[in-house]
């Protein structure tokens, strides 16, 4: 088997992640690559050591420009807060790497289309995490719709609703709350959460023509981990939109971390004229469907354990009927990148299709300042 050797930067929540998905593919699928984890790379030496030790990194880098100078790594995954991705991607695929970028893609769609720029002219092979596509209920969801299954669809919409920051006297930025600091993150809710329902929904149901959005700061100022000061809040706490796709359905999202009692409920339901899918994290491996050709008084929604062999992803792992988790989607990316990279046929989303992510994301924060329907930039 070919090495494919990783550069990792970062060592958070998604650092361990992507470790996870590396170290486990090679062992469930046959792929022409097996990753190697050559090289991990942050700031902080001992921590990043650390890190490096507990997942099985080769080396260290405390300078992501080193760890791109250096000829014996292939792919670097960009697991940094979201102000870092473009400068980095920008330098890698000057240096000619494959790129794994965390979502979202960058701050906005203008940073966004120069690292699009910048991977194609390079040539790189690239890719943004955007895991959900690959839980394989959510793959199966996609399968029934490219079968017509449902038929003409009317309806979308989608929530993504956690409750952490409720408090006031969560800080905002440093390792960890980078999310809460608008210049680290960009957006809030947004680009966090909803990013990854419009990721699911563009496709599912393809792309997005105008929007009408709503977002609200409900804690104003927090104190910030870095200047130890009390600073203004400006990121969005929640956001409602609703929007039109190409294909004449309507859209609803929404998403907040201010929903009492939930931790990360993703859901999504679509309807179509003869047929209905709906799919929630916190059950992840059922898909519900609802056949209105089913006999009559047997209509009914059905909840389809999505774990047998004829599933998609499923006949690697266990025998039918045990399920997988969320850690799984990741091996399932890396394994259709390194599929696409056999093939020469790019796995998705790519820095392309996470573009339109963006897009959508800056007219949803157009529209909350503006007051009225924005369109989505092409
Ligand atoms: C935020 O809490 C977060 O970790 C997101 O950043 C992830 O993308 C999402 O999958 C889970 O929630």
């Amino acid at each position: 088997m070919k090495k494919l050797n990783i550069g990792m930067i970062g060592y958070g929540f998604m650092g361990r992640a992507h470790s996870n998905a590396y170290r486990k593919v090679s062992n469930f699928f046959d792929l022409e690559y097996q990753p190697v984890l050559k090289a991990a790379c942050a700031r902080d030496a001992g921590k990043v050591k650390e890190f490096a030790q507990k997942w099985g990194y080769e080396s260290t880098e405390t300078d992501w420009r080193k760890l791109l100078e250096r000829k014996d790594i292939d792919a670097v995954d960009i697991c940094t807060p979201n102000n870092t991705h473009k400068e980095i991607a920008l330098a890698a695929a000057k240096a000619g790497k494959m790129i794994l970028c965390e979502k979202p893609l960058s701050m906005n769609a203008a940073e966004g289309e120069e690292m699009v720029r910048a991977v194609e002219s390079a040539k790189v092979p690239n890719m943004v995490w955007y895991n959900y596509r690959r839980v394989p209920a959510v793959t199966f969801a996609k399968q029934l719709i490219d079968q017509g299954k449902l038929g003409r669809i009317f309806h979308f919409r989608a929530k993504f609703l956690q409750d952490w920051t409720i408090s006031a006297d969560v800080p905002q930025g440093g390792q960890g709350l980078w999310r809460l600091d608008v210049h680290a993150a960009g957006s809030g809710v947004t680009g966090d959460l909803l990013a990854h329902c419009i990721d699911t929904a563009i496709w599912l149901n393809g792309s997005v023509k105008n929007v009408s959005a709503t977002t609200e700061t409900f804690v104003k100022e927090r104190k910030h981990n870095l200047t130890g000061k009390v600073e203004p809040v400006g990121i969005d706490d929640a956001c409602i939109f609703m929007c039109r796709f190409a294909n004449g359905s309507m859209g609803n999202f929404e998403s907040t971390r201010y929903a009492r009692g939930h931790k990360a409920q993703y859901i999504f339901e679509i309807n179509g004229e003869k047929a209905s899918i709906a799919w929630d994290l916190h059950d992840l491996h059922r898909l519900s469907y609802f056949d209105h050709r089913d006999e009559g008084p047997l209509r009914g929604w059905r909840s389809i354990h999505v774990t047998d062999g004829d599933h998609p992803y499923m006949k690697h792992w266990w025998v039918p009927g045990l399920q997988i988790g969320y850690e799984h989607s990741f091996v399932h990316q890396v394994a259709d990148f390194i599929e696409g990279l056999s093939k020469g046929k790019p796995a998705s989303p790519t820095f392309r299709d996470a573009l339109e992510t963006q897009r959508i994301c800056d007219a949803v924060l157009k529209s909350a300042k503006t007051g009225t329907w924005e369109n989505v930039a092409s």
